[in-house]
């Protein structure tokens, strides 16, 4: 019997650089959407943190004066977009497994919502802080939803979800008493991975912070309207 020995290295020549076509074709949809004013606006976090429930309160506040369409990704199930379909066109896009959403899929989501001209097109992707910090989806903002039930460690332990992200949402902040977590650690360990972190801290079941939150939506959507990007310190990508 022949062996082959196992250790033989082979070069091979890649054509195509699959990266860089990726980080194309997100600029892209991020030019596209800019031309035509919509915001796009990604939420990232560990499962539960309250992205949903962020996006249900949200939605309801900005809906009317504004265009809000929501494109959720889960491993399984409608559940989120049905939750949301009272406040905003909603469509689920279900990734049979994958950890996190790529663009094709919502690419392909977008016609289900109607005219996509919307001022504000939110996409929560599928929870965990890891896979989605690694694909670019073409947004303007990626938001990553910090629960205070998580531990304040947890930007030092998931360095890149944070490091690529622009805004922290502390959410769930009525459960601060109940729960050991110092903001002002969780705070200064993000700020260390990414200095220029904007933070909110709200409660959706309270209601409380949301004024502040939904402020700055409507001052980046301004930008974009008004410049055709958003301000370089706020700008994914
Ligand atoms: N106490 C409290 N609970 C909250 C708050 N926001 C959300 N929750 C609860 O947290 C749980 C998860 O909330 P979701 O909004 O579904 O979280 P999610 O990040 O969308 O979850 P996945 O999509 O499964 O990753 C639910 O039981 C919510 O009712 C909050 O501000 N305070
Ligand atoms: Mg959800």
């Amino acid at each position: 019997m022949k062996i082959t020995p196992a250790t033989q290295e082979q070069v091979v020549s890649v054509q195509r650089d699959v990266r860089a076509e990726r980080r194309a074709a997100a600029e892209s949809f991020r030019r596209r959407m800019s031309a035509q004013g919509t915001l796009v606006v990604r939420l990232i976090s560990s499962p539960g943190a309250g992205k949903t429930s962020l996006l249900e309160k949200t939605a309801q506040r900005l809906q009317g004066p504004f265009r809000v369409g929501v494109l959720v990704g889960d491993i399984e199930t409608e559940r989120d977009a049905l939750r949301l379909a009272a406040y905003a066109p909603s469509k689920q896009i279900t990734t049979g497994g994958a950890c996190h959403l790529e663009l094709p899929l919502v690419e392909r989501a977008l016609p289900a919502l109607g005219d996509d001209r919307f001022d504000f097109l939110f996409i929560e992707d599928v929870g965990n802080l890891i896979c989605p910090a690694s694909h670019e989806l073409g947004e303007h903002l990626r938001v990553l939803v910090l629960s205070v039930t998580e531990g304040d460690d947890k930007p030092g332990k998931y360095p890149k979800a944070f490091r690529t992200s622009q805004v922290v949402v502390l959410s769930k902040t009525d459960l601060l008493p109940y729960v050991p977590f110092s903001v002002e650690r969780a705070l200064a360990d993000a700020r260390q991975v990414q200095p220029q972190l904007t933070f909110f801290s709200l409660s959706s079941l309270r209601e409380d912070g949301l004024d502040a939150w939904c402020e700055f939506l409507r001052a980046r959507h301004a930008e974009v309207v008004a410049t055709g990007r958003c301000s370089p310190q706020f700008l994914s990508g």
